[in-house]
């Protein structure tokens, strides 16, 4: 199926979905999430959010003004009738989505580094935007644009002090540019449009310590951030953070249509990548999470993980961790570092706390081993991880 975007158009917000209420019930209740979890690939698994009569109605009378007649016909399914099964079915290869979701957590661009004179050290980068059509899982495709070829961006990285030279090139079809969170000189702001075919360079000193962002900043501004101009700025304090194991995490969210109303959900673009893939922990390792939020469309996005605490240290700015607790709610742009060690092997859950959008992809698993532990991948998640069925 292909969905092309339609010039920007928001129509109020929907009532409810009826979907919302059948996934809350299953999820809360402790009920065979795992059956629902486990039909993923087969057509005819009788997943809520495109079996429920209801539920394909309120999508046919809520879709856009102008959108494909095929679709509300029901030649093909609209992205409101997109199913679980149909996000669950499989992660696309590599080779064609264009970036690796796994790499994506730990993938860190430094720069080219260099030393000058002065003893301060200059990173340059490179970020090139390009328009490319994505398949975010199979046979789902979305009309983007990307920073070097993928949503997030580049997880850029800096020490604080650091001169930050970045080089943007656009070779797409509209004008764009690179607005960085932090502070920097106004002439380095990232509100000039950079033609198609152009480029310019961005240039400061990295500070202050903390997690930051950048983002085209482009007007319309919901469509330049919608497609997927954004990307993860890490500044390290000059006295390093104590080890851990560390992972970035964009919460991100597509509409398809473009009717105003998210039809995916994420972290790092792909619907439940993590679920297909979980990511690997080991017993008494801190882990050290980058959560960003850039979902446009509804006012928050959460982060929610089982049967552990983690210490939040909000934009990581500041030395002491600000809360400690399991889930934090973040609206967009906002950003926070979370810290945690899991004690116990075995297969912990972690999703937006919003069921709508665990229920359309932004759900995965950490599978925690024990040190030295020989364990083979295990592929998706387990039932394990997703509630014990009860009889
Ligand atoms: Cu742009």
């Amino acid at each position: 199926m292909q969905y092309n975007r339609a010039p920007h158009s928001h129509p109020g917000r929907t009532p409810g979905l009826p979907a919302r209420r059948w996934f809350w019930i299953v999820f809360s209740c402790g009920a065979p999430f795992a059956a629902l979890f486990g039909l993923a690939g087969i057509p005819s698994a009788p997943v809520a959010l495109s079996t429920d009569p209801a539920h394909i109605m309120a999508g046919m009378m809520t879709h856009a003004p102008g959108a494909s007649s095929a679709a509300v016909l029901g030649a093909s399914p609209t992205p409101r009738a997109l199913s679980m099964a149909q996000l669950m079915a499989g992660r696309v290869p590599t080779s064609t989505l264009g970036f690796d979701p796994d790499a994506l957590l730990t993938d860190f661009d430094r720069g080219q580094v260099t030393r000058l004179p002065t003893g301060q050290i200059r990173r340059d980068y490179t970020i090139v935007e390009r328009d490319q059509r994505i398949e975010l899982a199979p046979g789902v495709f979305f009309d983007a644009w990307t920073y070097n070829g993928r949503i997030p961006g580049p997880t850029l990285r800096a020490t604080e002090g650091d001169l930050v030279h970045v080089t943007f090139i656009n070779t797409g079809s509209a004008p764009h540019s690179i607005h960085f969170h932090g502070i920097h000189p106004a002439d380095q702001d990232g509100l000039e449009a950079v033609a198609p075919g152009a480029q310019r360079v961005y240039e400061f000193t990295a500070g202050p310590a903390g997690l930051h962002l950048y983002h085209c900043h482009i007007e319309p501004l919901e469509e330049h951030i919608d497609r997927g101009l954004y990307g993860v700025f890490i500044v390290d304090p000059r006295v390093p953070r104590k080890p851990a194991q560390e992972l970035v995490m964009m919460m991100n969210a597509f509409d398809l249509d473009s009717d105003g109303e998210n039809d995916i959900y994420a972290v790092n673009s792909v619907p439940f990548a993590y679920y297909h893939h979980p990511i690997p922990l080991t017993v008494g390792t801190k882990v050290r999470i980058y959560l960003a939020n850039m979902t446009d469309l509804d006012p928050i996005n959460s982060f929610h993980l089982h049967a552990n605490l983690f210490r939040l240290f909000r934009t990581g700015t500041l030395g002491q961790p600000d809360e400690y607790t399991d889930t934090v709610m973040l609206s967009q742009g906002e950003r926070s570092v979370l810290e945690f060690t899991y004690t116990m092997p075995g297969e912990y859950m972690f999703h937006a706390h919003q069921p709508e959008f665990s229920a359309k992809g932004w759900m995965g698993c950490f599978s925690v081993r024990a040190a030295g532990a020989n364990v083979a991948p295990t592929g998706a998640c387990s039932a394990g991880a997703m509630g014990t069925p009860t009889p």
